[in-house]
């Protein structure tokens, strides 16, 4: 990474711990990415990205921040990037992925939060992160108990809005979306300054379904027989999509998808013919939670789809275009959001029906179903997700896990195991 300690110092970074950060990081992109043979060259973007992820972003967004632009922090797919962008703002992802920010977290929170809290709420107050030091305000969201109490905490520290999620989907609650989506909008317009109005909103309306058709034409290629690209490499591409200017982001994921086109004519596959198709599902993989993609493809499998939301759940549904009002358009962000599936939820049957549709669309061998320590309400979900795909004779192996090492080998025998009894 080149040289950013003055703008960290700037930024009143904790220069001495972010170092030790600075320094595990590399080796642990090089043993997990570096080593995968036969990549995409388009994949040289993202490495690059990765390799200075605490510098280019970062100085793009202090940059912007100079030109008086606000920027906004996010821990949640429903929190709506379209209203923040037509504000003329820029809206950036905050979930900490790493074990490395969780002891902070535990210093303030209990130790039975899940580690994306923990992480999140260590990254801010330890100072070891310039995206959590850059945004001007975070917008937090009531999805589940443990972030809700967070936001508390934090607000202490940095602006933050909460937005008042609904836990069920009637059509009341559709209408209370909506609400907050033009709550959000008034909120944002108060602190930048500037007036969103129908015409701005339909520019970030296209420009976020961009990125999210480039997302839905990149997982697209994984349906295929011949696997053009890994689990792993597509795993990183939906981590930096948080955070990436979205435009570059959508312009770089459909020029990999082009040389994806050219090796599926080819017939490459980056796997060996008979591995196996595994579908993670449930707790989102915030950068740099690497970990159970690495297990998987290094134990036999391939990791083909993820029914999360740094998966299907953030690229899957589009928002409708062409609405000339403000009013419709609210109307059209609250319909595609309130159709994410998320378990803070009830009822969510139709995250089953996701799973079982995905399975058939990417021809899977076998699902892994994912819980984060401590997140009980996919841990209580996982139940019925389990007993609906074994009752449907899909196989299935349920796992909880959180960003240490200490399960690894733990995760690999039952992993293993997993996929040879797919035969
Ligand atoms: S839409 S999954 S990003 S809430 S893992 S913090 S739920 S205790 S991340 Fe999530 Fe939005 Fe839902 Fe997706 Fe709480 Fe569970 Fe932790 Fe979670």
């Amino acid at each position: 990474m080149a040289d950013y300690r003055e703008m960290w110092k700037d930024l009143g970074m904790d220069l001495e711990t972010h170092d030790l950060l600075c320094e595990v990081l590399p080796v642990a992109f090089t043993d997990v990415y570096l080593s995968q043979k036969n990549r995409p060259e388009g994949m040289g973007y993202y490495d690059f990205v990765v390799s200075e992820i605490h510098g280019v972003r970062p100085a793009e967004l202090i940059e912007a921040q100079k030109n008086g632009k606000k920027v906004f922090g996010s821990f949640c797919i429903f929190v709506p990037d379209e209203v923040i962008f037509a504000a003329d703002a820029i809206a950036t992802g905050l979930c900490g992925g790493s074990q490395f920010w969780v002891p902070g977290g535990e210093k303030v929170l209990p130790t039975n939060t899940c580690p994306l809290i923990k992480a999140s709420v260590g990254a801010r107050l330890d100072r070891t992160c310039p995206f959590f030091r850059i945004a001007d305000m975070y917008i937090g969201e009531t999805t589940c108990d443990g972030k809700k109490k967070a936001w508390e905490i934090l607000k202490e520290d940095v602006p933050m809005y909460v937005m008042d999620l609904p836990q069920m989907k009637r059509r009341k609650d559709y209408k209370a979306w909506a609400e907050e989506i033009t709550a959000l909008k008034d909120k944002v317009e108060e602190f930048t300054g500037n007036k969103v109005d129908a015409e701005k909103l339909a520019a970030s309306i296209k420009l976020i379904n961009d990125k999210r058709r480039a997302l839905q034409r990149l997982s697209n290629f994984r349906k295929n027989k011949n696997i053009p690209i890994s689990g792993k490499d597509v795993l990183l591409i939906s981590q930096i999509a948080f955070y990436d200017d979205p435009t570059r982001f959508t312009q770089m994921t459909n020029a990999l998808c082009d040389e994806l086109d050219k090796r599926v004519e080819e017939g490459i596959s980056v796997f060996p013919k008979g591995t196996k198709r595994i579908l993670l599902a449930g707790t989102p993989l915030a950068i740099p939670n690497w970990k159970l993609h690495n297990i998987v493809e290094t134990t036999g499998g391939a990791v083909v789809c993820e029914e999360m939301c740094t998966g299907t759940r953030y690229f899957e549904n589009l928002v409708e275009e062409g609405r000339d009002t403000f009013e419709g358009q609210v109307e059209a962000l609250a319909e595609r959001y309130m159709n994410i599936n998320c378990a803070c939820f009830t009822p969510n049957e139709a995250r089953i029906d996701d799973i079982k549709r995905l399975v058939k669309e990417y021809d899977i061998d076998g699902v892994i179903d994912v819980n984060l320590k401590f997140c009980n309400l996919y841990d209580t979900e996982g139940f019925l997700v389990e007993r609906a795909l074994k009752e449907a004779g899909i196989p299935v192996l349920g796992i909880e896990t959180d960003y240490t090492d200490a399960d690894a080998q733990q995760l690999r025998t039952r992993i293993g195991a997993f996929i040879e009894m797919l035969g």
